[in-house]
């Protein structure tokens, strides 16, 4: 069982995690990124799939030409885990 984050990592996010936000109404984290073009957007998805198969947490994403968005959270646990942070921090390390 993945535990949910608790009091003290949810105080921490804003500060470890700034590009990300709370998705209102879920216990969930959003990022959008935009890129040149789509074939930059693809290579950049395509590095996160790597990412997220090797962490086996998967995101939930969309992607309209040169923009993607990517929603992190932990249905193992019903919101926000460590896994979700380690994913973001890992995604924001490719940009
Ligand atoms: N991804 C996400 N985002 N949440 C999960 O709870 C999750 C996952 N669970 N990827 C993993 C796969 C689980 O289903 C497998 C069996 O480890």
């Amino acid at each position: 069982m993945v535990e949910k984050l608790d009091a003290a990592a949810r105080a921490g996010l804003a500060a470890e995690l700034p590009q990300w936000r709370l998705v209102e109404g879920r216990d969930a984290i959003t990022r959008a990124f935009r890129f040149q073009d789509f074939s930059a957007a693809w290579g950049f998805m395509a590095r996160v799939a790597l990412l997220a198969e090797a962490q086996d947490h998967h995101p939930e994403w969309s992607n309209v030409y040169n923009r993607v968005e990517i929603t992190l959270t932990t249905h193992d646990a019903g919101g926000l885990s460590a896994r979700d942070v380690k994913l973001a921090r890992s995604i924001d390390a490719l940009c």
